[in-house]
């Protein structure tokens, strides 16, 4: 910690002072030894552990046969055979395309940017409490000031914020009449044929874990149809089998034009998408899209395998197997404990919202005591949420239940002990 601090900039900060020499099943071995157990996953990364042995063998074969040669220049099968998958396993049996980025928020801006060319419209939609990562469009489009965009504008123009769902603290739960709140806004303050993409986490990831109320997006999405605006669905953290569904859109039948992956797409490589309608994706003239890295072989190599093992392991199934698991250690917590507002999330990204005895004012403090109370008994967890107050939960899909309870026994005893 003493060399990280007089080596790197002070602007990047870590969660723990624990150094990490190997990783793997849920358990993150420091350099002094120490087996932690991993409820983050590296921010709902390694769904399908860190070392994964299928994502391990295709990422040693590549790296052997070429680390790069760009797709831009002399393209490879990888980044197609990524392009196929994506295609073939986003929501919508439509006729799909996809390209290939490094980073959540590069794809965010593309899908900005293909959105745009589509429509000839400039402005975009996002709502309360969204996160879409920390390049200048998506600081824009992020909600949070500290820590992310403080400092750090003027940003991107055209970008417009609106209401979303959050039924515990707005306490709509009829989401058909939170989309027409969000709607209305849209149509009063920017108008249907300005708006050139309407960009939405189908579970808020940063902002909270929040799931909004039933009938929110897909009367969001139905509005967009109607309207001619691009729907974008930001599955960066709720993507590929996070939420007991593949997508987290599937659980309510809604189809995206635009799907943003990345994170737990490619087993811990850096790799971000986006796919969606091919009239849509061929918008942008040939060689509009790009950059040195997008779909390096590596990476790809490493989410065809990370997508086998999905699908081979049952890994959704297994994201639902969680859910039941945690759930129920999280509200045999609650019962005894009136400071969990609430117990919220889906298969494994789940979380609690932490507030002060008898109301539902934010307790940050609860958080960050709970989590340090959790850190120094070996288990990783990690917070989030506007207000700072939300312990959240993303355990790597390959973890066992021994380790889960292991885990949900040391956060329950903080819970006790902290008072
Ligand atoms: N969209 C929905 O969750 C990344 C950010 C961590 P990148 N979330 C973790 C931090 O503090 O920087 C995220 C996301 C959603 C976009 C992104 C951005 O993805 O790969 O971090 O750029």
């Amino acid at each position: 910690m003493a060399r990280k601090t007089s080596a790197v900039a002070g602007g990047v900060g870590t969660t723990m002072p624990v150094f990490a020499a190997r990783a793997d099943g849920g358990i993150v071995v420091d350099v002094d030894g120490n087996h932690l157990i991993d409820l983050g996953s590296g921010i709902a990364v390694t769904s399908v552990g860190a070392a994964n042995p299928r994502v391990v063998a295709a990422v040693t074969e590549q790296v052997a046969a070429f680390t790069h040669t760009c797709f831009m220049v002399t393209p490879y099968d990888g980044y197609v055979a990524v392009a196929e998958a994506l295609n073939r396993l986003t929501p919508g049996d439509h006729d799909k395309r996809s390209a290939l980025f490094n980073s959540g928020a590069e794809a965010v801006e593309n899908a900005v940017k293909i959105a745009r060319a589509w429509t000839g419209r400039d402005a975009v939609v996002v709502f309360d409490h969204a996160y879409h990562g920390r390049t200048n469009l998506t600081l824009a489009m992020t909600a949070k000031n500290k820590p992310y965009k403080h400092t750090f504008g003027p940003f991107a123009p055209e970008v417009y914020r609106v209401a979303g769902s959050y039924p515990y603290r707005d306490g709509v739960v009829d989401g058909t009449a939170a989309a027409a709140r969000a709607i209305d806004q849209i149509e009063k303050q920017i108008g249907a044929e300005n708006l050139a993409a309407l960009v939405i986490e189908p579970v808020q990831g940063e902002g909270g874990f929040i799931e909004p109320a039933p009938g929110f997006l897909p009367a969001l999405a139905a509005w967009c149809r109607a309207s001619g605006v691009v729907f974008v669905a930001d599955e960066v953290q709720t993507g590929f089998a996070r939420t007991g569904d593949l997508f987290a859109c599937e659980r309510e039948g809604v189809v995206p034009d635009l799907i943003v992956t990345a994170k737990g797409i490619a087993g811990g490589l850096p790799l971000s998408a986006v796919t969606g309608r091919a009239e849509i994706m061929s918008g942008p003239h040939e060689g509009g899209l790009g950059g040195t890295y997008g779909g390096n072989p590596i990476a790809c190599a490493a989410a065809l395998a990370a997508i086998e093992t999905i699908e081979a392991e049952g890994l959704v199934e297994r994201a639902r197997e969680i859910e039941t698991l945690v759930k129920a250690r999280l509200t045999a917590i609650q019962d005894k404990d009136d400071r969990i507002g609430e117990v919220r999330g889906r298969g494994a990204m789940l979380a609690v919202e932490l507030v002060r005895p008898g109301g539902a004012e934010p307790d940050p403090r609860l958080a960050r005591d709970v989590a340090k109370a959790a850190h120094s008994q070996g288990v990783i967890v990690l917070t989030c949420g506007t207000y700072g107050n939300v312990l959240r939960f993303l355990p790597p899909l390959t973890i066992g239940d021994a380790l889960l309870n292991d885990a949900f026994d040391v956060i329950a005893a903080a819970f006790e002990e902290i008072r």
